[in-house]
C-alpha cells in the first residue's frame, strides 16, 4: 500500500527544492460539494470514479501549524490528541509519505467547523496539513501538485486547496498524474449557503466505507458517474451565467440521486433522520411559495441550503435555526 503512494509522491515532488524552515502553518477551507465525490476507481491513490465540483466555505475550515520534533503529538483544537485516535494515526500515517522532511512531527491542528458533523472537517484538514508541509519544507508547489497531494489524504481535500468554485478532474491514468483539482470562474459575491446542523454525532458508517460499499452492491449506481458528469457541466454552465434556478436544481438532484444509491447498498446506507426529512419536505414547500432555495446534503443527515443574498430573510425566517455562511467573504 505505502510503496505506491511513496511513489506517486516522489513523482509529484519531482524537480521540488527542499528549504526546510522552523515551522510550516496555513489555513485551507472547508468545501460543500454542488456535483458530488461518490466513489474510487483506485482505493491506494485515492482516485474516484467521477469528477466533482464544489465551493469552498470562505473563512471556515482547518488551521494547521507543523514543526518537526523528536516525537510525534497531535493536538486538536488546544487540546492533546490521544495518539491511539483515528484522527491522530490518519494525520501521522500520511506524514509517513514524507520522510525526506522528517521522521517525526509536532501537529497543531484548529478547526472552526464540527469534526465529522458531515461538513466535511478532512477536506480542509489533509488540505491545510498539505498547506503546512508545503511552507515547512519551501518547495514552493503549485496548486495543482498540492491538490494531489491532498487527494491522497482524502478525496475532497483535493478541492479545499483553493477558494471559490472548484472542480476535482477525475482523470484517466492508472498512476493518478491527472487527478487534480482547479479553481474555475470568478466571484460569485451574493452566493449563500445555509447549514441545518441537525445531529453533530459520529455517523455509523463512514464515507470512505460507504462510498466502497455503494460501489461493490448498489445496482442504482451504474447511472451514478454518467449522472455526475451532466451535473457538472449543468453547474459550470450555470456559475458562468450566474443562472442560480439551474445550479440549485441540478445541485439538489445531484445530492439526491447520490443518497438513492447509498440506499439501495446492501446493508443499506441511509444518513438521512427524521429531522433530514422534514427539512427536504419544508425546502419544497417554501419553494412552491416562489423562495429560489435548494438543498444539498453529504453523508449525513445535515442539510445545506443555497440561496441568493436577496432571499436570506426570508430564507432565515423559513428556517430558524440556520447558519449563513457567505463564500466569497
Ligand atoms: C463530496 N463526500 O463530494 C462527497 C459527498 C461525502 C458525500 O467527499 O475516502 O472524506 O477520504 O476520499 O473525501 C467525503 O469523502 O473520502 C466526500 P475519502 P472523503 O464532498
Amino acid at each position: 500500500m505505502i510503496d505506491i503512494q511513496t511513489q506517486f509522491v516522489k513523482n509529484v515532488l519531482e524537480g521540488a527544492g527542499l528549504s526546510l524552515k522552523d515551522s510550516g502553518s496555513a489555513f485551507a477551507p472547508s468545501n460543500i460539494a454542488l456535483s458530488k465525490y461518490w466513489g474510487k476507481r483506485d482505493p491506494e491513490l485515492n482516485l474516484p470514479i467521477n469528477s466533482s465540483l464544489s465551493i469552498s466555505l470562505g473563512n471556515l475550515g482547518t488551521k494547521t501549524k507543523i514543526r518537526l520534533a523528536d516525537a510525534d503529538s497531535v493536538s486538536l483544537n488546544g487540546t492533546p490528541v490521544d495518539l491511539n485516535d483515528g484522527f491522530a494515526i490518519r494525520t501521522l500515517e500520511f506524514l509517513k509519505l514524507f520522510p525526506m522532511v522528517g521522521t517525526h512531527f509536532e501537529v497543531r491542528t484548529e478547526n472552526n467547523i464540527p469534526t465529522a458533523a458531515g461538513l466535511a472537517s478532512s477536506a480542509s484538514g489533509f488540505a491545510a496539513l498539505v498547506l503546512a508541509l508545503n511552507d515547512l519544507a519551501g518547495w514552493e508547489l503549485g496548486g495543482r501538485m498540492l491538490s494531489m497531494l491532498a487527494r491522497l489524504g482524502s478525496g475532497s481535500a483535493s478541492r479545499s486547496i483553493f477558494e471559490g468554485f472548484v472542480q476535482w478532474h477525475a482523470g484517466n491514468c492508472d498512476d493518478g498524474s491527472d487527478s487534480f483539482a482547479e479553481p474555475f470562474s470568478k466571484p460569485w459575491n451574493e452566493f449563500r449557503i445555509g447549514i441545518l446542523e441537525l445531529s453533530n454525532a459520529r455517523k455509523p458508517v463512514g464515507s470512505r466505507d460507504g462510498m466502497n460499499r455503494t460501489v461493490q452492491t448498489s445496482e442504482l449506481y451504474k447511472s451514478w458517474p454518467a449522472q455526475a458528469n451532466r451535473d457538472i457541466e449543468t453547474i459550470r454552465t450555470a456559475i458562468h451565467t450566474q443562472d442560480f434556478p439551474t445550479l440549485g436544481k441540478a445541485a439538489e438532484n445531484n445530492a439526491l440521486a447520490m443518497h438513492a444509491t447509498m440506499m439501495s447498498a446492501w446493508p443499506p446506507l441511509l444518513y438521512l433522520q427524521p429531522e433530514s426529512i422534514e427539512m427536504i419536505h419544508q425546502v419544497q414547500r417554501v419553494r412552491a411559495e416562489g423562495l429560489e432555495v435548494y438543498l444539498t446534503i453529504d453523508a449525513g443527515p445535515n442539510i445545506k441550503l443555497l440561496f441568493l443574498e436577496e432571499n436570506e430573510s426570508q430564507v432565515a425566517a423559513a428556517f430558524p435555526r440556520l447558519q449563513v455562511i457567505q463564500p466569497f467573504g
